[in-house]
């Protein structure tokens, strides 16, 4: 009978042990889990000073504080990993985490994202800010998801205009037939086409070689990357017609979001959406900066006071538009 008792105990305590060995070992494989260092690799075509990347740092540095240090991401400018048309492959297939590229490229991946970077679709910074944080742009962000990214947030990216380095335009009909460099997105080739002009689409880190040895005669941008890339060098002419406001975007890999626990996919969340408003300060006070020296530096800058030539070369774009995105331009126009 003791016998038996003390065989059974051995075997209880047995079983229990083991099961808090197991707990325990789960426990503390589950903690040191959640202690693990996790680093992760965003992608960002611009100089370390560039606001867009500021603002990069800024995301990065409320995920480190956010969760205490466990969480690095690590930004890498300059096109360190790449152009943006192939690292937003890589961060479909989670090779890369995170890039904050331009709309435009992305619309290749998510070609919805048409609708949101037409010519002469905002009135303003105002109104383009107002879209992006209403439930319009929150609906952009996750449209994304089918296409394997998550969406994060947006930042400032001002107004594009035309420079060459050709000849002072003024009017649609001077560009006629000058090879412009543009994004690699069929949107931005058919609205250099629709003003008569050739469209070159390009990575943006040949566009200084290519205007330099006459491959192409002109490109499309904000005054911060006039300036930056020294463009404003080699293509003295700008023209400020301001057709397009296109947002800049963060987005993640949702590859790597998935791995992720979902407290650690919220506060990435937070992080971006808190990083836009300190990206468009340092937007604000770049530009300055950037219109100041390229002025200074003698280039032939034209005010465009009529832009109604510039917006009825470019209106066959909103016809071409499917009746869904029609729709969307709607809705962001009624924005007020
Ligand atoms: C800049 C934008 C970049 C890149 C570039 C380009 O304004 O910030 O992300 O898209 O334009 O023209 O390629």
């Amino acid at each position: 009978m003791k016998k038996n008792l003390v065989l059974v105990l051995i075997v209880l305590l047995t079983a229990a042990g083991t099961l808090f060995a197991g707990g325990g070992q789960e426990g503390s494989g589950g903690a040191a889990e959640a202690q693990k260092p996790i680093v992760l690799r965003l992608a960002e075509t611009h100089a370390a000073d560039y606001p867009t990347t500021k603002g990069d740092f800024y995301f990065a540095d409320l995920v480190k504080e956010r969760t205490n240090g466990r969480i690095t991401i690590e930004v890498y400018p300059s096109s360190q990993l790449g152009e943006e048309k192939p690292v937003i492959e890589q961060v479909q297939f989670g090779a890369i985490d995170f890039t904050r590229v331009s709309i435009s490229p992305l619309s290749a991946f998510s070609p919805n994202f048409d609708a949101l970077q037409m010519p002469y679709l905002y009135r303003n910074a105002e109104h383009m800010w107002k879209v992006l944080k209403s439930d319009i742009g929150k609906e952009f962000l996750e449209s994304l998801e089918p296409a394997n990214f998550v969406g994060l947030g947006w930042f400032e990216s001002g107004a594009r205009s035309f420079y060459n380095s050709k000849r002072e335009v003024k009017t649609p009909a001077d560009l006629k037939g000058m090879k412009i460099r543009v994004q690699q997105a069929d949107i931005m080739v058919n609205m250099v086409n629709a003003l008569g002009a050739v469209a070159t689409p390009m990575p943006f880190g040949e566009v200084y070689s290519g205007l330099q040895t006459g491959v192409i005669d002109g490109a499309e941008n904000n005054w911060p990357s006039y300036y930056s890339t020294s463009h404003y060098e080699v293509a003295k002419y700008y023209t400020l017609d301001a057709h397009t406001r296109v947002p800049e975007i963060i987005i993640a890999s949702k590859i790597s979001m998935d791995k992720l626990s979902a407290e650690d996919q919220e506060i990435i969340r937070e992080a971006a959406w808190d990083s836009m408003d300190y990206q468009r300060q340092q937007w604000a006070d770049y530009v300055k900066v950037a219109e100041e020296k390229i002025r200074a530096a003698g280039n032939v800058i034209t005010e465009i006071k009529d832009n109604s030539a510039w917006q009825a070369a470019m209106q066959p774009m909103y016809n071409a538009l499917s009746p869904e995105l029609q729709e969307v331009v709607k809705k962001i126009r009624a924005v007020k």
